[in-house]
């Protein structure tokens, strides 16, 4: 069957877990930015119901999507170019996922791995949720016939899922009405690895802090944490092959290469023989300049909660006038009197 094309929609989410980290920045919200700057229409939600497939406590999850909200406008969404919003104010999402859990095979689910990571040896125990989750992802896709998706590489599974159940969907209904969204896995940044342990990918769970740079963090804070990231005794190499085989210095690299808005060739060409000594507190100039003032912005937005959630209010009314035409005509296709 051919594809229809369909009009550029760039969607993207964020798990209101708390602890929104550089790797969520680079990989994710900075590259948001550039698609609202590109001119294309973009919707950005706070998955709140992605993040209670593991245990939230109800106060702390408000927190953090309030906290999470502020993350996105003090990094450059405006929410007044983009729609911004919670997934729950948004009951097309969860109406479009009961028709993908319909159409998504166990099979598929149970391959992929970041269920295996979270639910880890013991699956038997996991919540149902989190089974599905990359079902309820597909539908906050597809509900926004979204075409782009930017994301980090941890995601690539699941958005290769998302295009799996477009396309059953199309097949069994024999219709091209869902897109096959493209995941955008781009920049020096889709996969930043912690700062312990350059085989780990930096993560919001992590139990130790300093593996991590949270957007919260303050300028001494974020100093200090790259003075104390993990590397090898070598100086920095003259050229990206010389990186290979060592995780935390390409790491270092990588990071640096995407706040600068470079690439890790230019970083290297303008840093080879360097000795971390050298290049950490570069990166660490850099890290406070592009980081702190974010960290305060989001510190100053966090003083009026009721600001955000009229934000997230009016990002929820825009996102249901597109998502619910969409999920209409998804009753229609099935066979639903009414829709
Ligand atoms: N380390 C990372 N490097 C690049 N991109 C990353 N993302 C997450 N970690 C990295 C991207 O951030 C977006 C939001 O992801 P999420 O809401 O699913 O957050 P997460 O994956 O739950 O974040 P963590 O830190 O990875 O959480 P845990 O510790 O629970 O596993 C996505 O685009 C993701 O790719």
């Amino acid at each position: 069957m051919t594809e229809v094309s369909h009009t550029p929609r760039v969607f993207s989410g964020i798990q209101p877990t708390g602890n929104l980290h550089l790797g969520n920045y680079l990989g994710a919200l900075k590259r948001f930015v550039d698609s609202q700057e590109e001119g294309i229409s973009s919707i950005f939600c706070m998955v709140d119901l992605h993040a209670i497939t593991v245990w939230q406590e109800p106060q702390d999850l408000r927190h953090a999507t309030r906290e999470l909200a502020a993350g996105f406008i003090a990094s450059g969404i405006d929410p007044t170019k983009s729609i911004l919003f919670n997934q729950s104010q948004v009951p097309e999402h969860t109406q479009m996922a009961w028709v993908f859990n319909c159409v998504a095979r166990m099979g598929w689910m149970k391959r992929m791995t970041q269920f295996k990571d979270k639910a880890g040896k013991n699956a038997e125990n996991a919540s149902l949720g989190l089974f599905g989750y990359p079902a309820l992802m597909a539908a906050d896709i597809l509900v926004y016939h979204a075409t782009h998706v930017p994301v980090g590489e941890d995601q690539k599974q699941h958005l290769e899922l998302t295009q799996e159940i477009a396309r059953k969907f199309n097949h069994d209904y024999e219709t091209e009405f869902f897109p096959i969204t493209k995941p955008v896995i781009e920049g020096a940044a889709t996969r930043v690895m912690s700062l312990r342990d350059g085989s780990k990918k930096m993560s919001k769970s992590d139990p130790s802090d300093m593996s991590r740079i949270n957007l919260t963090d303050d300028a001494d804070t974020i100093a200090r944490k790259i003075r104390k990231a993990k590397t090898d005794p070598e100086p920095l190499p003259d050229s990206v092959e010389g990186l290979e085989n060592r995780p935390e210095a390409r790491n270092l690299v990588n990071i640096y290469a995407a706040l600068a808005d470079s690439t890790a060739e230019a970083v290297i060409a303008d840093h080879a023989g360097q000795q971390f000594g050298t290049f950490k507190p570069s990166l660490a100039d850099l890290a406070v300049a592009k980081l702190a003032p974010i960290s305060e912005e989001m510190a100053r937005l966090m003083q009026d909660k009721a600001e955000i959630d009229g934000i997230l209010k009016n990002g929820a009314d825009r996102a249901r006038a597109i998502a619910a035409p969409i999920l209409k005509k998804t009753y229609q296709i099935v066979g639903m009197v009414g829709a």
